[in-house]
């Protein structure tokens, strides 16, 4: 446990030793955020542990204190244990799919099996009540694919996006290119145009960088990996819009591009985004809109800053974006703000009025019903089984027994 928060101040401390200038009121700043954060986090997992200390939980297969999961940031695993992690994802990429030809050709591997799912639902699982319960679920099957189908013994890592806005994404542990990373960079085009999202939504839209990658990984344990389906919606360097034009679901056989972009990140998931995302809203419509980016604001939230600090492809395309690994990682830290937000007021933040709340289709396009406890969210070829919305509020509860450090 105090490693975790041991490692994050000594990532903290050798950032700022790095060659950067003394601290100011500015960098002092964003230190008091993290440390901050950092006591949220530890609130959560007090509570979460004193919850299933009183409740005793006596039911048969029931999250209790011997079996539960505790999910860390990267830095916070062990070289064997990032080698276990990395294994398990390119044991899933070398697994037959079992999503059928017939409904999604490009569907190769049980890897792609979570990406076809993810295409397919798109439209009904962002911007929408069920996009937290959607993507807790999402994230645990696929944990436990490479628990049960890859023997992996660990948990799944998390980014914290936070850290990486302080030392760059380059310099992290994730993304430096090492044998123990997520692999670093694409190879560098020179003269990309920016990236420029939502440009045809009407509103004003959000201007990034290329990035400093642009072509395929070069490096790190990923570098040869094959991306097979999409793209649906690349957002492509200057402005344009990239689709496969026979569908995404086919068979696009082609290199994971990079394009890491430190601006995405320190813009909109820095250490003070994701505290204000954890203090400020009272509700999740107010906390999931923040999170994603409120359209035509020129903010993307920390969710839209984590995949955006990737670029390339898939990691620019919504659609497609769990086909680079890094998705889980990233989502993992989503998962993360979302349990520590609950856990703040644990009651109503998981089963009251304000624990769930939105509608069932992309900013409610085309109008449709508020999502409900009641409904189901389903994974398609990729793992079930269909579960009712209300057994995914509790990280400690329904399928779930896990935790964050
Ligand atoms: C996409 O969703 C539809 C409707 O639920 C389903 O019939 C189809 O099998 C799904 N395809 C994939 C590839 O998951
Ligand atoms: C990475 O660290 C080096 C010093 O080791 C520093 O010069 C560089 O600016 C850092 N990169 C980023 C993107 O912060
Ligand atoms: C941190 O993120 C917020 C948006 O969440 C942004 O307004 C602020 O400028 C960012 N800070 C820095 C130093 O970029
Ligand atoms: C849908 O939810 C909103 C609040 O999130 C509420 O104001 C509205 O009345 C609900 N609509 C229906 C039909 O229940
Ligand atoms: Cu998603």
């Amino acid at each position: 446990m105090l490693f975790t928060y041991t490692t994050i101040f000594a990532l903290h401390m050798a950032s700022l030793a790095l060659g950067k200038p003394a601290p100011t009121s500015l960098s002092r700043a964003k230190g008091r955020d993290i440390d901050t954060l950092q006591t949220y986090a530890q609130e959560a997992y007090t509570k979460a542990q004193a919850e299933l200390e009183n409740t005793g939980n006596v039911k048969r297969g029931a999250c209790s204190l011997s079996n539960l999961r505790i999910r860390r940031e990267w830095n916070a695993l062990s070289d064997g244990e990032k080698k276990a992690y990395i294994d398990a994802v390119k044991c899933l990429q070398s697994k037959p799919a079992l999503t059928p030809a017939s409904a999604a050709p490009g569907a190769k591997t049980r890897f792609d099996d979570f990406v076809g799912t993810h295409i397919n639902q798109t439209q009904t699982i962002h911007y929408t009540g069920n996009f937290l319960s959607w993507h807790r679920y999402f994230t645990w099957l696929y944990e436990e694919a490479l628990r049960g189908e890859c023997g992996y013994q660990g948990t799944q890592p998390y980014w914290d996006w936070a850290l990486t806005a302080e030392t760059g994404l380059a310099n992290s542990t994730i993304f430096d290119g090492s044998d123990l990373s997520m692999s670093g960079d694409g190879a560098f085009i020179p003269g990309q145009a920016d990236i420029v999202l939502g440009a045809s939504s009407g509103l004003p839209p959000i201007y990034l960088p290329p990035g400093t990658g642009g072509g395929c990984v070069t490096s790190g344990p990923f570098k040869d990996m094959v991306v097979n389906l999409g793209p649906a919606a690349l957002d492509a360097p200057g402005g344009v819009v990239v689709t496969n034009p026979e569908g995404p679901l086919a068979h696009n056989p082609r290199c994971l591009r990079r394009s890491l972009t430190d601006y995405s990140n320190r813009a909109f998931a820095n250490a003070s985004s994701v505290l204000s995302n954890v203090v400020e809203p009272q509700n999740v419509y107010d906390f999931q809109m923040q999170m994603q980016g409120v359209p035509g604001t020129g903010d993307m939230g920390i969710h839209g800053g984590g995949h955006y600090a990737l670029g390339g492809d898939p990691g620019r395309d919504v659609y497609t974006s769990p086909g680079d690994p890094a998705f889980y990682l990233h989502h993992g830290m989503i998962d993360r703000v979302w349990w520590i937000w609950q856990m703040q007021e644990p009651a109503s933040r998981r089963y009251g009025d304000v624990a769930l709340m939105g509608t069932n289709t992309f900013l409610d396009s085309p109008p449709s019903a508020n999502t409900t406890f009641d409904d189901y969210v389903d994974y398609g070829y990729a793992a079930g089984p269909p579960r009712r919305i209300k057994e995914l509020m509790s990280t400690t509860d329904g399928p779930f027994c896990y935790v964050y450090l």
